[in-house]
């Protein structure tokens, strides 16, 4: 699965609030492959090697959890991403579908 998805960081590793400076919303385009959610600069090409910022920005969604962000309501069509290691990302996608097919996409692997 691939999209078009805004990112805030909202937590990093072991929970820690995301301090400021770092808190802004950046648009990416998200590439759901295996276990990872890739959030690349750039639109999908199948074949392109990951460049080295698409690999820093790239998320292990293994024991993640994924669910609608309730408790943010400055966006719409906004989730939560809960890695393994703590880190928290709010993610919005274009539209209300979007955002229910990544929740169910990220939560199935
Ligand atoms: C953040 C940026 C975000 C904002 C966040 C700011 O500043 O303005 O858009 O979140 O507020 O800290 P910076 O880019 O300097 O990190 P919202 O869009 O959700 O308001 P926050 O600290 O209350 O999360």
């Amino acid at each position: 699965k691939h999209g078009v998805m805004t990112r805030k960081s909202h937590a990093d590793m072991d929970g820690k609030r995301t301090p400021r400076g770092r808190r802004g919303w950046k648009k990416f385009y998200a590439v759901l492959k295996g276990m990872i959610l890739y959030l690349q600069k750039d639109e999908y090409k199948p074949d392109a090697d990951i460049s080295e910022v698409d690999l820093k920005n790239a998320v292990r969604i293994h024991h993640a959890l994924a669910t609608r962000a309730t408790d943010y309501s400055k966006r719409a069509n906004v989730l939560k991403l809960k890695t393994s290691d703590w880190r928290v990302y709010l993610l919005q996608a274009p539209s209300e579908e979007e955002m229910m097919s990544w929740i169910f996409r990220i939560n199935l692997v």
